[in-house]
């Protein structure tokens, strides 16, 4: 355990969660223009919506809504894989679910680091989708070939940061100093390199293998290609893109609009190209790209499998991937599908759908002991002793994540392949299992079960 010497890792993932920000909006001044929309927009829809601004002051998002946000990484070997769970480990981040790509045409599996505990998103909820690309699903066994030894060649973690990530595991933390130094090493990880490790036809042949593949070995590290700001609502800062001169994606993925939003929403914009110094010529690559998000409430198994459902029945219907042509119609389905999950809290709790969160309210405090006072959770909540808000969802979605690559890579990269998940290999490389993130929402519902009982009945 860290002792009081040490920085807590809920505020060095904080500390750095803001210094990526910082450095990715000096980078990419787009990123700058949609968080100041993002916040502009959150302000708009807090003013007019008081009972939102209520439900997120108890659950204490609105405190953290400024600073969160989530990244997207991409490592080449299962060494990076393993080196970045116990870089993140050092600012309390695990990784969390597992994420099959390749069905899409996609040629990686993934996970998110991120916190657990409902008490440490509170501190910083910053998230980082990590892919692992596959380079067995690279057919050409001499680009294969040549793809592994770039890899194997690249160190993408500084001295300063391998020191500090073993002082943090063999002592149990570090102090403010070296906090603060691991903070700036690990940065060097994320940042964006002018130059490839490779020649021009070389980039240009593991490009054409698939853009992914290019992204990840022709150059020194896993640069940073997204920080996302999370909004209160998506289809207004959608809408208001093209006014800052952002075009989004055609469709906003993941459920439709809802009175009661539920799991994630996100929608993307492409970014430039930029400029690139091969070994040989100069070139160009684009890699980095905006997203932003809107979250809802956490599903259970139930009513992840009934979202799931509704979602692929939808596509079924469209019978093509949703784009620029068919993205009206998508909505349209989309919506008329998804009249069949219930759009009340109260609903999806008594249906169990949805994951909550319990609060004892002023009234049932002061109601604590008397002789009328109910005794089950649910007398309690009809008597206003409890309050139940939904516990936000903290992770990813796999279709929606295919969706944010494909609108990113580009038409050519459409390659079907035809392996199955592998999470037993992801977890080889990872040095670790992976966290089933069910079992975490399910905890955190007790546990503010638990509290309710505590502060009033016992
Ligand atoms: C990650 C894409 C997935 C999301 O929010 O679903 C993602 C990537 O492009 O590396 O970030
Ligand atoms: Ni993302």
């Amino acid at each position: 355990m860290h002792t009081s010497a040490h920085v807590s890792p809920d505020e060095i993932r904080k500390g750095f969660s803001k210094a990526m920000s910082d450095m990715y909006r000096d980078e990419v001044p787009l990123y700058g223009a949609l968080m100041t929309l993002v916040a502009e927009t959150n302000t708009q829809v807090l003013d007019n919506a008081p009972g939102l601004a209520q439900q997120l002051q108890r659950t204490g998002e609105i405190q953290r809504l400024d600073m969160e946000r989530h990244g997207a990484i991409r490592v080449g070997t299962a060494d990076e894989l393993a080196t970045i769970a116990r870089l993140f480990a050092v600012m309390g981040m695990q990784p969390v679910g597992y994420y099959d790509l390749t069905p899409a045409g996609v040629p990686v599996h993934s996970t998110a680091f991120r916190a657990v505990h409902e008490r440490a998103l509170q501190t910083s909820p910053f998230r980082v989708f990590t892919s692992l690309l596959r380079l067995e699903l690279i057919e050409n066994p001499d680009l294969r070939a040549f793809a592994e030894t770039a890899l194997a060649k690249r160190a993408i973690f500084t001295p300063g940061a391998l020191a500090l990530i073993e002082q943090a595991e063999k002592h149990g933390g570090l102090n403010a100093t070296d906090a603060e130094a691991f903070i700036r090493q690990a940065l060097e990880t994320f940042r964006w390199h002018h130059t490839a490790t490779v020649t021009r036809a070389q980039y240009q042949q593991l490009s054409d293998q698939h853009r992914l593949i290019a992204d990840v070995v022709a150059f020194k590290g896993p640069h940073i290609n997204h920080l996302t700001p999370r909004t209160l609502d998506i289809d207004q800062v959608q809408a208001a893109m093209p006014s800052k001169g952002i075009t989004p994606k055609a469709v906003i993925e993941g459920p439709p609009r809802r009175r009661c939003p539920i799991l994630l929403r996100q929608t993307s914009f492409k970014a430039l190209d930029e400029p690139i110094a091969f070994s040989d010529a100069q070139g160009s690559h684009s890699a980095r790209f905006g997203e932003i998000e809107q979250r809802g409430v956490a599903l259970t198994p139930k009513g992840r499998a009934l979202y799931d459902q509704l979602l692929n029945a939808a596509r079924d219907e469209l019978g093509a991937s949703p784009n620029e042509g068919n993205a009206a119609r998508y909505v349209q389905l989309m919506e008329q599908h998804f009249e069949a999950f219930p759009d009340t809290h109260v609903e999806m709790r008594e249906q169990g759908l949805a994951y909550f969160r319990y609060f004892p309210t002023e009234q049932g405090l002061a109601a604590r002991g008397t002789a009328d006072q109910p005794h089950t959770l649910g007398t309690l909540i009809a008597a206003g002793h409890v309050e139940v808000e939904p516990l936000v969802y903290e992770d990813f979605l796999p279709v929606s994540a295919a969706g944010i690559f494909q609108s990113n890579l580009g038409d050519a990269a459409q390659n079907h392949y035809g392996v199955n998940s592998n999470r037993v290999e992801f977890e080889k490389a990872l040095g670790r299992s992976t966290i089933d993130e069910l079992g975490l929402y399910e905890k955190t519902q007790q546990r503010s079960i638990d509290e309710c009982i505590r502060a009033l009945l016992t």
